[in-house]
């Protein structure tokens, strides 16, 4: 039976506030900054372990090897050689965001009825421009089973970042959806990582059918604001669309054509007038995982949601409405809230039967709690920026990731 299941990264053990991301708003205000690696991947295990408690299907990705020597040596050098700014980009943990591993279209809305992944690119950022081979290693090896195709990045300089930028719609997971692909063109001073040629690409892989496929253009205002990402102000789940009013370039264009193409559609918007396009962006309000339960579609947001007034009252007063989302759970994941990535941000969705997937990919309470005892032994418990080139923290950092591994039986992967 296809369900969806959400396969979150898991918090790498050099985890680090660099400043890398220009126009990522919590990123830069928090570079330079002391973080907390342990306690960042724990946050990531718990959100998980909630999941679970929700009734929800939940994966891994695993880090990848950091520093990326691989990487350093196709610049001609060596870790301890590299001046800090690529030492920086090369020990970065952003695979922990999963949401920007590859962009996913389950296999009732392809031409061949597979589940089709294309990895992304991440081109536009240098220190996650390295993320895609090591991503591509685990997705051939977690969906080697032929109900899947994986595709190879798409070539530079067409910036993809995943399912990120991507929405689908549907009436239920098994049912063939609306796949929505948001791209930028502008963005003031901040780049636009998504580029529309990269999400034609994909579509084409992935054997779409181009009228149920919608492109569409996210608002030069957002990204100026800091929704670098399409999922900061906009996330989809089944029939439910939850939206900032801002969003997108041309929202009613967009709204009309998600009514025709699936007219159950609920679209819930919320107004500028009420949560302010700042008050979204630093709340992650969007950037919450909105997920089918029983007790009907749930909400998934991080605590800044809730420590944000004009954000909580909209929330709790859409409940006592009886709006779409019927509940709202709050997840402590501030370690990677500081570097701009959210709950959704952690997690890439496959809607998939199960059993097609390779196991060590899937997790329960047992093996959540075996990860976290891995983490309690190697993760370091702090990591300041300005201590990066320290080959004690270097040794620690490496010898983390492999215990994971040989824990998961992926040593492979190393
Ligand atoms: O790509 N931050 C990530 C956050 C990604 C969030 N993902 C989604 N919205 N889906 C990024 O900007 C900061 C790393 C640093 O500065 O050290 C960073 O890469």
């Amino acid at each position: 039976m296809p369900v969806e299941i959400n396969f979150d990264g898991i918090v790498g053990p050099s985890h680090n506030y660099a400043g890398l991301s220009h126009g990522n708003l919590a990123a830069t205000r928090n570079a330079g900054k002391v973080s907390h690696p342990r306690a960042a991947a724990l946050q990531g295990i718990a959100k998980m372990r909630a999941n679970l408690a929700l009734g929800l299907t939940q994966g891994i990705l695993l880090p990848h090897p950091r520093p990326d020597h691989s990487w350093l040596g196709r610049l001609g050098l060596t870790y301890a050689d590299a001046p800090p700014h690529l030492q920086a980009q090369a020990l970065s943990a952003s695979s922990m965001w999963a949401a920007n591993a590859a962009t996913v279209s389950p296999a009732p809305d392809t031409a061949d009825g597979r589940c089709h992944l294309t990895v992304a690119n991440l081109v536009t950022m240098p220190h996650r421009s390295h993320e895609w081979p090591a991503t591509l290693a685990q997705l051939r090896l977690a969906f080697a089973d032929p109900a899947f195709a994986v595709h190879d990045a798409v070539p530079a300089p067409f910036g993809d970042e995943g399912a990120a930028n991507h929405m689908r719609l549907c009436s239920s997971h098994g049912e063939p959806g609306v796949e929505v692909f948001v791209y930028g063109v502008a963005g003031g001073p901040f780049p636009a990582r998504q580029h529309r040629e990269a999400s034609e690409a994909i579509a084409r892989h992935h054997g779409l059918d181009p009228a149920r496929t919608l492109f569409v253009r996210q608002s030069d205002e957002a990204i100026a604001a800091g929704a670098f990402h399409n999922d900061v102000v906009a996330v989809a789940n089944e029939r439910v669309l939850f939206a900032h009013e801002q969003a997108f370039a041309n929202r009613d264009a967009v709204y009309a054509d998600l009514r025709r193409l699936l007219p159950d559609i609920e679209i819930v918007e919320v107004p500028a007038a009420e949560v302010s396009l700042a008050d979204a962006i630093a709340s992650y309000l969007f950037n919450a995982q909105l997920v089918t339960t029983p007790q009907g579609p749930t909400l998934i947001v991080p605590g800044e949601a809730r420590a944000t007034p004009s954000v909580w009252r909209w929330l709790e007063r859409h409940q006592a409405g009886n709006g779409p989302i019927r509940r709202v759970e709050v997840v402590d994941v501030r370690e990677s809230m500081a570097n701009g990535g959210g709950p959704a941000c952690l997690r890439l969705r496959v809607v998939a039967d199960p059993a097609t997937i390779d196991p060590r990919f899937l997790v329960d309470a047992a093996l959540l709690d075996r990860i976290a005892a891995v983490i309690e032994t190697h993760w370091p418990d702090a990591i300041d920026p300005a201590a990066i080139g320290d080959p004690a923290l270097i040794a620690r950092i490496e010898r983390g990731r492999l215990a994971l591994l040989e824990a998961l039986d992926l040593s492979v992967l190393a």
